[in-house]
């Protein structure tokens, strides 16, 4: 079927394909700069900490800044739609001399922010908790020792400062999202503790005085991390809760609630509270494993959910997974282009009249229109999206000459 035929029928659904289309260009999705090799960076050995892991050894692993650049170019030309940059603090690009964690200056991402402003790309940011010697039996913020915690809260300010001035160089706001893997693997003696020095270290970060209309803080919550099954300091409720009380987003990474629960369900309630949501997007196969995120039922509830509820103007939507096993651009690519599709799917349902169903009860229509939904003919006018974007439609034959002539040569 061409797009005529399918703006057409999509109209007779009182859907307007071409303002879904226009929508949809304009969200921004920040690239997680991590995917392309398997959560390293530049300013450590190279040994991944922290409770996650990457698995495969597929080759063309991105080994220094220029390569990892040209691969995040390669995603680019291949995904449709606004991209902002999502930087880790151990991605800094250092020239001469090295800086510690609680040291890094603005200086450090000069690299990237040359980056960035040459593709019109505004920069998130992330502390880097992990990956570290400075990393004591597992914790950073919450830790009980005081000179490990003091490191870790000077990292903190030290990139709150960094954020301020990517903002200031790209003119687009920057997301902090603080993420701390510190937990127990055993059943700990004492819970609170750890917790209320969490607190206590974000209370310091956060007294460093920043543009509330350039920096935006995020706190990301996890059940559980590898090594530390027992005990996670920053639970759902911690971070909930301190987002709440201290005006930080909160951060909903898909991967880190119990497998039945749903961010998609989650969505609705914090957009009632929090002027701002962060996502994570990812998928976890029977654990948090960080799949490639595919365009499968909860990546498109959660994209319903968003434009649904009008939070995709008050959502900073990122991709966040990592899998070394497959080639890493393909990776990248497949998984930010279906948060793509899932978003434009989401923008083509009529969504007041599902509403309406609801509202009278009639949850047999709701059901059957809900299911032809599903055969609507959403590919034309995803392929009419990407024509229009300039982004090929088979991308996988692109990122096979980029295997070849780039990926494979890197020995
Ligand atoms: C870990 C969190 C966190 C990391 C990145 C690298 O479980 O999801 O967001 O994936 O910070
Ligand atoms: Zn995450």
């Amino acid at each position: 079927m061409s797009y005529t035929e399918a703006k057409a029928r999509y109209a007779a659904l009182g859907v307007d394909t071409e303002a879904a289309m226009e929508r949809l260009l304009s969200v921004p999705v920040s690239l997680h700069c991590w995917q392309g090799d398997d959560v390293i960076g530049f300013d450590n050995g190279g040994g991944l900490t922290g409770g996650i892991q990457t698995t495969g050894n597929y080759p063309g692993r991105a080994r220094t800044p220029a390569e990892l650049a040209a691969d995040i170019d390669e995603v680019i030309r291949l995904v449709p739609g606004r991209m902002k940059l999502n930087l880790h603090a151990c991605y800094a690009v250092f020239g001469g001399e090295r800086a510690d964690r609680d040291a890094l200056k603005a200086e450090h991402f000069a690299f990237w922010i040359e980056f960035a402003k040459e593709r019109g790309m505004g920069i998130d940011f992330n502390p880097t908790f992990f990956s570290h010697p400075m990393v004591k039996d597992n914790l950073t913020l919450s830790s009980p020792d005081e000179t490990v915690r003091a490191f870790w809260v000077e990292h903190g300010k030290r990139c709150v400062e960094i954020a301020e001035r990517f903002a200031e160089e790209t003119g687009e706001p920057c997301l902090v999202n603080f993420w701390i893997p510190d937990g127990y693997k055993d059943v700990p003696a004492d819970r609170i503790g750890p917790r209320e020095r969490f607190r206590r270290s974000l209370d310091e970060i956060l007294s460093v005085p920043y543009d509330k209309n350039k920096v935006f803080i995020s706190l990301e919550s996890k059940v559980f991390g590898i090594g530390l099954e027992s005990y996670t300091v920053g639970s759902a409720e911690f971070c909930l809760s301190y987002a709440a009380e201290n005006g930080v987003v909160p951060l909903l990474d898909n991967g880190h609630y119990h497998p039945t629960e749903l961010v998609s369900d989650k969505i609705s309630s914090l957009l009632i509270f929090h002027p701002r949501i962060a996502l994570h997007l990812t998928r976890g196969v029977r654990w948090d494993s960080d799949h490639v995120v595919l365009f499968d039922d909860e990546t498109r509830e959660i994209a319903r959910e968003l434009v649904r509820c009008g939070g995709l103007d008050r959502a900073f939507i990122a991709t966040d997974y990592f899998d070394a096993s497959i080639n890493r651009v393909a990776a990248w690519v497949t998984g930010v282009r279906s948060v793509r599709k899932a978003l434009l799917f989401a923008l083509l349902e009529p969504s007041a009249e599902l509403k309406r169903l609801q509202d009278s009860a009639d949850f047999t229509s709701l059901m059957a229109k809900r299911e032809e939904l599903n055969t609507m003919p959403f590919g034309d006018v995803w392929e009419e999206l990407l024509r229009r974007a300039n982004v090929p439609c088979d991308y996988l034959t692109e990122v096979r000459r980029y295997e070849k002539e780039v990926l494979v040569r890197r020995i």
